[in-house]
């Protein structure tokens, strides 16, 4: 009798171990069914030795996992996206988001946030009568209402008809780019042609900063990341001579896009303008045809910048502007300064350091990724 018990209670436990294991793997195989990000992923979270999975289910599971996954490995780098990036710029307007009513402390904390955000002042007050006038007119009592409206009017108040870079076909285009030292000049003409190069444009850099020699150097290193041909000098030798090699030597191999870097700094300023006069009139001597004079502004100076922008304006055309460096800066209101006092637009903004990091701009998402909580 006593045996028979024993017998049946070692049955009963024999059955509910194998049933208690049978689920437990089961489980296991479920969270496993849903797709990891990518094949690393899913090794890591493949059962451990514990588990002690079959070769057949560990076959199974990869097999329904194969499809999903291999989509993820392919992927291209992504665009950076202003709102990731204008984390900074973001905070300026933290404390006029949190309002529900709009009252005269509404009206205060949002002219604060403009121009602690360098719209400028006059830029700020515009928008804030015109504000006030829509709040009126239209009823609003919400302060969530009144950020539509900000938004909104922001938006028109950068809408302009064209921010593409200018090219013609069959000619040897020339782009300058202009701008006072550390702005992220050289960097940015090396970003221009790894994507200019991309787009299967045969590209020349001409190394037109001979202040230092760094610059040919870090020019350098872009035009071999770019695939593109680089024309530089000595140091202290004549900028223009050096663009109008490079401007004959990319006609006669027919490469049809001459990127100019230039000096931020001689001795004196009146120097630089000058230079980048003649700069100008030599690029656009036969067979140059220059289409573009980007002005480079770091967004991190604020309103120095829109001094910087007037002089260059007085000295050359300026054709577009891209504003570096908005990735570090609280201050990206400097875009609706530039464009309502100057009348430039913003072609491409730095969002960080990579080739990858220059995006054209786009005023929706910018002012939208000022106002994302
Ligand atoms: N974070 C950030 N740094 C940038 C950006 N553009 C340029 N820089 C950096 O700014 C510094 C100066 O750039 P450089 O091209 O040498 O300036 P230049 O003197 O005008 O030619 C370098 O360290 C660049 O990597 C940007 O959009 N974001
Ligand atoms: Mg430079």
């Amino acid at each position: 009798m006593v045996v028979v018990i024993v017998l049946i209670a070692l049955v009963v436990l024999l059955v509910a171990g194998v049933t208690f294991v049978a689920v437990g793997r089961a489980r296991r195989g479920g969270v496993e069914l849903e797709p990891p990000a990518t094949p690393t992923l899913r090794r890591a979270t493949a059962p451990g030795p514990t588990a002690e999975p079959t070769d057949e289910l560990v076959a199974e599971v990869e097999d329904a996992l194969a499809p999903v996954a291999e989509p993820e490995v392919l992927e291209a780098p992504r665009r950076p996206s202003f709102r990731e990036r204008l984390s900074k710029a973001r905070g300026t307007f933290a404390g006029f988001l949190g309002r529900t009513k709009i009252d005269e402390g509404t009206w205060d904390e949002l002219e604060e946030a403009l121009l602690r955000a360098d719209v400028g002042i006059g830029p700020t007050t515009e928008l804030v009568e015109v504000l006030r006038a829509r709040v009126k007119a239209e009823g609003l009592d919400s302060a969530s209402q009144l950020i539509e409206a900000v938004k909104d009017e922001m938006k028109q108040r950068l809408a302009v008809a064209d921010r593409s870079l200018r090219f013609d076909e069959g000619r040897t285009n020339v782009w300058l780019f202009v701008g006072v030292n550390g702005v992220g000049k050289t960097t940015t003409v090396g970003k221009v042609g790894k994507h200019q190069a991309a787009e299967g444009r045969r590209v020349v850099m001409a190394a037109g900063d001979t202040f230092r020699a760094a610059a040919a150097e870090q020019l350098t290193t872009w035009a071999e990341r770019a695939g593109a041909d680089l024309v530089r000098g000595a140091e202290g030798a004549d900028p223009s001579s050096i663009i109008f090699d490079a401007i004959e030597s990319a006609a006669a191999k027919g490469a049809d896009l001459v990127l100019a870097d230039t000096a931020g700094r001689l001795h004196t300023k009146t120097n630089l303008m000058e230079e980048l006069r003649k700069v100008k009139r030599v690029a656009s001597k036969e067979p140059g045809h220059v289409t573009e004079v980007l002005l480079v502004l770091d967004a991190t100076t604020g309103q120095n910048g829109l001094v910087q922008a007037k002089q260059f304006t007085e000295a050359v055309e300026v054709t577009g502007v891209v504003l570096t460096k908005l990735d570090g800066s609280a201050k990206g209101g400097i875009v609706f300064a530039i464009q309502s006092q100057l009348g430039i637009p913003v072609k491409l903004v730095g969002l960080g350091e990579t080739a990858d990091d220059l995006v054209d701009f786009d005023p929706d998402e910018f002012v939208e990724a000022l106002f994302a909580t």
